[in-house]
């Protein structure tokens, strides 16, 4: 039930004010630059959240040879920076946004070509869904970028990507360029002209010192707000998803629900997200199954990995195969349905809703608010 729908201004007004009254007001409240609120309450405090942003999505069918095309015309360099095409959601007003909180991009970065370093306030990370080949510079470290790798780069670290092969790259950007927008926090600045470090090694330094499972460098111990674990390899996600499912099978409890795998990557330092304002994860669903229907707080951005399914957002069936990328606003009731083995990498902007008291979620069949 609707407890504060607005009112009309009849309703509100007193019985023996004119209309002509009443209009010369708002006409002078406009010019002021001021705007009564009982005009507007039902639009800004919603009973429960009514997202602009709408349920979409991309196919990859579509988004992989648009950037293939940009990669024939347009060059990257200083100035543009990087071959990044935004997705925008089509209910946030052509604005280069997935959601109110967060972008998503597929960047496209041909043979031997480079992106150089900059650094900004915004906080980044890539998926990559195929190929290999592209080392990204963080912080003048070199991290290889393969298929199934997240790879970070932080808030206000330098970094740049290099084409090291004669086959071009492609993957998908998440950052919190929206927040920061809405904000008025963004710092940016160029780097070098060229890359700080242009070698290719297997293992980046910051692998070497914080991909061992359980361990953290005497040296550097102490909490940091984004993860300093830049890179957090396929084989290890593969893993972890296995076992879970290898568990479950064993009769142990390890999924979220049956058939249902899934990891959040964190920061070895506190537990707690990969970077201040964006939670990634890696789900895994066996064939045939599906999740229970969710409502939360904040919204997700989702890109399937393999397999092909149905994501039912706001009760609306969505078939999604390979690659394919699609939003759940904030409190719109999803679930994903399995038909062959699924798996889908998500990130959404629930630190930001946590860190602020915001959170709430639903999960089941149950009402809807
Ligand atoms: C950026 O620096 C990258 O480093 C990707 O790959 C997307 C979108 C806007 C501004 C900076 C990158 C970006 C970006």
């Amino acid at each position: 039930m609707s407890t504060n729908a607005t009112s009309s201004i009849a309703d509100l007004a007193d019985s023996r004010v004119t209309d002509e009254e009443l209009n010369e007001l708002y006409a002078k409240l406009a010019a002021a630059n001021m705007v009564p609120l009982w005009t507007q309450l039902g639009e800004l405090m919603p009973d429960e959240p009514a997202p602009r942003a709408r349920p979409h999505v991309w196919r990859w069918s579509e988004l992989y040879p648009l950037a293939q095309r940009a990669g024939d015309l347009v060059p990257v360099g200083r100035g543009g920076e990087r071959r990044a095409i935004a997705l925008a959601n089509p209910g946030l007003d052509g604005m280069p946004f997935a959601t109110p909180t967060l972008w998503a991009a597929i960047q496209y970065l041909g043979p031997r070509e480079v992106a150089p370093e900059h650094r900004h306030t915004q906080n980044a990370f890539r998926f990559v869904l195929e190929g290999e080949g592209v080392w990204t510079v963080v912080n003048s470290d070199p991290v290889a970028m393969r298929r199934g790798d997240l790879l970070l780069t932080p808030g206000w670290n330098f970094h740049g990507h290099q084409n090291v092969t004669n086959a071009p790259m492609a993957w998908l950007d998440g950052l919190d360029i929206p927040f920061v927008h809405a904000n008025d926090t963004s710092f940016f600045e160029y780097g070098p002209d060229d890359l700080t470090d242009t070698s290719t090694p297997e293992k980046s330094r910051a692998e070497r010192l914080w991909s061992h499972p359980g361990l953290q460098p005497v040296a550097l111990l102490g909490s940091r707000p984004s993860s300093p674990l830049v890179a957090y390899r396929w084989e290890y996600t593969e893993a972890a998803l296995v076992e879970q499912l290898a568990l479950e099978a064993e009769g142990y409890p390890s999924t979220v629900e049956p058939g249902h795998a899934a990891v959040r990557f964190s920061n070895p330092t506190t537990g707690g997200d990969v970077l201040p304002t964006i939670r990634a994860e890696f789900h895994r669903l066996r064939p045939g199954t599906a999740t229970a229907p969710h409502q939360e707080v904040g919204s997700s951005v989702w890109q399937v990995f393999t397999g092909r399914g149905t994501a039912v957002i706001g009760g609306v069936d969505h078939d999604v195969a390979r690659g394919d990328v699609f939003v759940v606003p904030s409190w719109v009731r999803f679930e994903m349905r399995a038909e062959d083995e699924l798996d889908l990498f998500r990130f959404t902007d629930a630190p930001i809703v946590e860190a602020l008291y915001q959170y709430r979620q639903l999960t089941g069949q149950g009402g809807t608010a």
